[in-house]
């Protein structure tokens, strides 16, 4: 199965555990390319992969090399793609472009989504997913109806705050996608613990979520379960502290006329500048965290699918 696709270049570790039913946990890279600055990507990257491991999963990082989909990463590969200057942000519409131009590419959730199902990935592991800009008619993420659309367990934190929060829930209903709240009742707002605004089924474990995953596809719906957990209570920041930076970046995009893809990366940037590189430790530490329930959910599932197999 792993070598009937074309472009697609499997890690020899991830084909070993795509072939042994070993659990595996998906990693997008347009957090690596273009949502945290060098050398912390680097590290962050590797420190994904590592927490991944210790679980007893196998992390695959998805990304584009030279005009290649590559599932899995090795070091080497890792450290050119974090050196490249020139790296596109791969959405659904990017693929063809950066394999017949022989690209260097970040996958974002909806690239990621597309590339792990293909690859048989069951759960995916990522910081914060796009959604709605505020005050924007039509900069909706395609991270959206890519949820609609791909079978996957997302682990995050829920969508980035950035975003309008409220209509990004809205879309998600509309679109049929289970907003699970880990541990709480309430949507993460991504540095904050909560939102305010509620998930549409809260559940407490991995193996609660394994459960409602299979029921959901079992009735044979094709969309994601997002599942989404607070930041670590102590890099959390609350809601207040934020928000005046979340507007005054928004401002200032505004006025520089920033659109379409490199508005997020511009306003977390401009975040980590505002707020004295708190956000940016927040962004990490959500990220090993995510990816640390991720690899549960992923061991747990697998120990659920060889019981029925
Ligand atoms: N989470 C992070 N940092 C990021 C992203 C997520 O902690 O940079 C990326 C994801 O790849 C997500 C993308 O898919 O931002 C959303 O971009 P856009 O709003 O242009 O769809
Ligand atoms: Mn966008």
């Amino acid at each position: 199965m792993t070598t009937t696709l074309p472009n697609f270049v499997y890690s020899v570790e991830v084909e070993q555990a795509l072939h042994s039913s070993k659990p595996l946990v998906a990693l997008e890279s347009t957090v690596i390319t273009h949502g945290l600055p060098y050398p912390k990507n680097l590290e962050l990257a590797l420190g994904m992969e590592a927490t991944i491991h210790a679980e007893g999963a196998c992390p695959a990082t998805i990304a584009i090399l030279d005009g290649s989909i590559h599932v899995g990463l090795t070091k080497n590969q890792m450290e050119k793609l974090v050196q490249e200057k020139n790296v596109r942000k791969i959405s659904h519409r990017d693929f063809a472009t950066a394999i017949v131009k022989k690209e260097f590419g970040g996958t974002t959730v909806a690239g990621t989504l597309f590339v792990a199902n293909k690859a048989g990935i069951k759960v995916f592991a990522t910081g914060g997913i796009g959604g709605v800009h505020p005050h924007s008619n039509f900069d909706i993420s395609a991270d959206l109806s890519a949820l609609s659309q791909t079978p996957m367990i997302v682990v995050c934190a829920g969508a980035k705050a950035i975003l309008d929060l409220p209509a990004t829930l809205e879309v998600l209903e509309t679109k049929g996608v289970p907003v699970i709240g880990y541990q709480t009742n309430e949507f993460p707002a991504f540095y904050s613990s909560g939102s305010g605004l509620p998930v549409s089924a809260r559940l407490d474990s991995p193996e609660e979520i394994v459960e409602f995953a299979l029921s959901h596809w079992l009735l044979g719906f094709q969309s994601a379960v997002l599942v989404t957990l607070p930041p670590p209570a102590a890099s959390a920041i609350s809601a207040q502290k934020i928000n005046s930076a979340i507007e005054q970046a928004q401002q200032e995009a505004e006025e520089k006329n920033i659109h379409g893809q490199a508005l997020t990366p511009y306003l977390l940037s401009r975040l980590t500048k505002l707020t004295n590189g708190a956000t940016l430790k927040t962004n990490i530490d959500l990220l090993l965290n995510n990816a640390h329930l991720a690899a549960h959910i992923a061991c747990t599932l697998s120990r659920t699918e060889s019981t029925f197999n």
